[in-house]
């Protein structure tokens, strides 16, 4: 075992925090938690390898040829997703794989290299050896947290700080360790707002001396922002690593702020037990009565259900309001089309909107994974609905003409899963509805999962490779579609780690011992205290 974390501080048992509400949340503009100076925290890495009940990149073997030979075309994919990426971008956030050059964009306040970061675990899980080291060279080297700029909370947590967390955890070497720390410490004033309701931009620059790190930004968003329930309820898992992987007060007490938010949620009133996508972080009330299980929704609900698998299914608090949320959305918002499809609708301040985006085709892979405990009618009905809407989410691709599916599909107006508007026909490399593939294969075994993920294989091959990388399209109901020249970073992060997962054997980043966060990245379940 080797020591980690800075000397002389014990943290407070950041793990009793997460079970059944155990917690007091901090004032929002608390002060640390006082420091104590028994014993120098470590993170016992050896301990925690052992804890696993799997090795991370699998053992078994006597897998048939065809299997092994489309995973091997995927491992392909991303060999030649990242080749791209570095000779053409390395360094900027995205590549660009027509013109040839990179995009760095506005969502990372300055930060880059955000491929590099969402790519280093599915490198590292597809054993492409030379080029992980590349991306980790990249790291050590080059990527500087010393940035100035407005970025987003959420998207800095799911890529950057789930990304470096998780190769931290794979491989144990320190530098990610070290530098998700420093960039998680950055985060942190995000949460001083009146109810501790983080806002949803932070400027990484302008950083104040007093604790957490003062109130350095101007106030003026406060009137006008609210915050989306899918951005501040999608902070837990990364939170609860930092704090384990820190001994920092500081870190530890994020993680009590992000705790107060389920507080928060559960003093509202909720219409008809739906969670609205807007809150207000000054009031700590709903803005707009939108509900979705899509975009703006989508990630608060499968924390949930995620925080209570990474706790070892002693989060209760978690898993109750996870069903109850499925509970209300199942009564509310599940709907069968005429032609017999089900999915999952919008919902705006009473009135159905029968939508479904595609980035709430993950939700069969989140409802699969919530079904596999509770009693057995209930476990019945849910792997139904998981599969029901997989299946959906299936049909929004095969009735395009590249089998690839649109950004948002309808039932009204005799349209069933098809885009009806003509700015929702785009792909843009998205994961999710192979997410749902995934879950599904590893949790039923049905082979029809990874014949259809063999589909979006082929189709990715036709239509979206490129010379120089993978882009996405701008129409997916033409054979002949136009390129966006944009290859996004969760296209290396999810779209191909959970494509080649669905090739591997189920011990291959094991359910048993990982989480996926919502951008892929795996973080361990916690089996057992490891701070010594
Ligand atoms: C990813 O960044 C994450 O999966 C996020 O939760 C939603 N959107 C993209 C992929 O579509």
């Amino acid at each position: 075992a080797r020591m980690a974390g800075p000397p002389a501080r014990t943290a407070p048992g950041s793990r009793q925090q997460v079970q059944g509400g155990e917690s007091r949340a901090q004032p929002a503009s608390g002060a640390p938690p006082a420091r104590e100076t028994r014993a120098p925290f470590r993170f016992d890495y050896e301990r925690f390898r052992r804890s696993l009940r799997h090795p991370v990149r699998g053992g078994r073997t006597g897998e048939d040829p065809e299997t092994r030979a489309r995973r091997m075309k995927i491992k392909e994919m991303m060999k030649f997703a990242w080749d791209n990426y570095k000779q053409y971008a390395l360094g900027k956030n995205e590549l660009r794989p027509l013109t040839r050059n990179g995009h760095i964009g506005n969502m990372f306040g300055g930060l880059r290299g955000a491929t590099v970061i969402d790519a280093l675990d599915t490198l590292y899980i597809m054993e492409l050896e030379q080029e992980f080291q590349e991306a980790k060279q990249w790291v050590e080297k080059s990527f500087d947290l010393n940035v100035n700029g407005e970025a987003s909370l959420f998207e800095v947590n799911i890529r950057y700080i789930g990304g470096l967390l998780a190769t931290y955890y794979l491989t144990g070497e320190e530098v990610f360790r070290s530098k998700a720390l420093e960039l998680g410490e950055k985060l942190l004033p995000a949460f001083n707002t009146p109810t501790g309701i983080p806002r949803g931009v932070i400027n990484l620059g302008r950083q104040g001396t007093a604790f957490p790190h003062g109130m350095s930004w101007s106030w003026g968003w406060a009137s006008a922002g609210s915050s989306i329930l899918a951005e501040f309820g999608t902070l837990h898992l990364e939170f609860l690593h930092l704090s384990e992987l820190s001994g920092n007060p500081v870190l530890v007490c994020a993680l009590s702020q992000v705790m107060n938010i389920r507080r928060v949620l559960s003093r509202v009133e909720k219409p008809q037990g739906l969670y609205p996508n807007f809150l207000s972080p000054v009031t700590g009330s709903w803005v707009q009565h939108h509900v979705s299980i899509g975009g703006l929704g989508d990630s608060f609900y499968e924390y949930l259900i995620k925080s209570w698998l990474m706790s070892d299914k002693r989060d209760s608090e978690a898993r109750k309001m996870y069903d109850d949320a499925l509970e209300a959305i199942e009564k509310h918002l599940v709907k069968k089309s005429a032609g017999g499809l089900t999915y999952i609708a919008e919902w705006r301040g009473g009135i159905l909107d029968h939508k479904m985006g595609h980035l709430a085709c993950f939700s069969g892979g989140m409802i699969a994974l919530g079904a596999q405990h509770g009693a057995e009618q209930r476990r019945q009905r849910h792997m139904e609905l998981a599969a029901e809407i997989t299946s959906t989410c299936h049909e929004s691709y095969t009735r395009s003409d590249t089998k690839l599916g649109p950004e948002a599909f309808r039932f009204d107006a005799g349209s069933e899963a098809t885009a009806t508007r003509l700015s929702e026909r785009y792909y843009i490399l998205r994961p999710e509805v192979v997410e749902s593939y995934m879950y599904l294969w590893r949790l039923t075994h049905d082979p029809k999962y990874r014949h259809w993920g063999w589909e979006v294989v082929q189709a990715l091959e036709k239509h979206c490779r490129v010379e120089a990388g993978f882009s996405g399209i701008r129409d997916v109901y033409t054979t002949t579609p136009t390129h966006d020249n944009m290859q996004q970073s969760f296209f290396l992060a999810e779209t191909l780690k959970y494509l080649y997962l669905l090739f591997c054997e189920d011990d291959v980043l094991s359910l048993e011992d990982w989480v996926f966060n919502t951008e892929a990245h795996p973080l361990p379940i916690n089996h057992t205290d490891l701070k010594a």
